[in-house]
């Protein structure tokens, strides 16, 4: 563990996102897996208020004793405090960004609520393309894009011509969005025949101007991409050993990165 500032020696990229130093309290520690999604959200909160953190990687595949002590669901994120455990993703961001500056909720009851709910919306499809990564072949990976497909469609019609979710400025939508179009902007890469977002051409342009975005950039390991390929073409990708339709797609580096299990998540 350690300080962990936008410069920390994970080597992310140092942030243009604000000058500001300012601290969330130092005694609180984010603790999380180096490719778990769920964890970029309230780590694109921090740095779009350009706030210094602390964050910590476990192993899940060898959980330490005093994380499944604190931690009542063994999963991460959680957020370690003085005076106890946090361990809900939106439970966590929500409070992150009620104790510091720049709120990226909205300030009006209602719309926050509506906020919250795409939140859940969007983050329950992680499931779903968790279940497209170890697809098995072609036809259960296009069967997998079409439910993925037919929940976005719902995110398609409600998004407006604008950057972001809600306009021109970014909310914590966006950085639940964020990390899922990630994902699946990478399966698109590895198999554009699968047309992930032939259909959806607000989500598609979104999806861009979420990625470009600093914060965003920083919320990933700098090697995100290469250990994402290397658990795709890890043989557990799959209960029966073969690799999963997309692992097939990914093309082994000379030297891989360390093999880190990511597991399912669930909401
Ligand atoms: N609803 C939880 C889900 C958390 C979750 O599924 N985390 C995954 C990593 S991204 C995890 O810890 N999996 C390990 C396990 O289930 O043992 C949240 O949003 O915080």
């Amino acid at each position: 563990m350690g300080f962990k500032s936008r410069r920390a020696a994970d080597g992310r990229a140092p942030s243009t996102v604000k000058p500001s130093a300012r601290y969330v309290p130092e005694s609180m520690v984010l603790v999380s897996h180096k490719l778990c999604p769920r964890v970029q959200r309230p780590v694109i909160a921090f740095e779009e208020k350009g706030l210094l953190y602390n964050l910590e990687y476990i192993d899940l595949d060898d959980k330490p004793d005093w994380f499944l002590e604190l931690s009542p669901l063994g999963r991460v994120p959680i957020l370690k405090t003085d005076e106890g455990v946090l361990f809900n993703t939106s439970v966590i961001t929500d409070y992150l960004d009620e104790i510091t500056p720049e709120p990226l909720h909205p300030e009006d009851p209602l719309e926050r609520a509506f906020h919250r709910s795409w939140i859940e919306y969007l983050c329950n499809i992680l499931r779903d393309e968790e279940r497209l990564e170890r697809a098995a072949d072609e036809s259960e990976a296009r069967r997998e894009v079409q439910v993925i497909d037919g929940k976005l469609a719902h995110v398609e019609r409600r998004l407006g011509s604008e950057t972001y979710f809600d306009g021109e400025d970014f909310t914590l939508v966006d950085a639940a969005a964020a990390p899922l179009l990630q994902r699946l902007h990478w399966l698109d890469e590895l198999a554009p025949e699968l047309g992930i977002f032939e259909n959806l051409p607000r989500v598609a342009a979104w999806r861009h101007a979420l990625l470009e975005r600093d914060s965003v950039q920083n919320s990933l390991v700098p090697d995100a991409r290469a250990r994402f390929e290397s658990w795709l073409r890890q043989a557990n990708a799959r209960d029966d050993g073969e690799p999963s339709y997309m692992g097939a797609r990914t093309l082994p580096p000379e030297i891989e990165p360390p093999a880190e299990r990511i597991y399912p998540g669930a909401p």
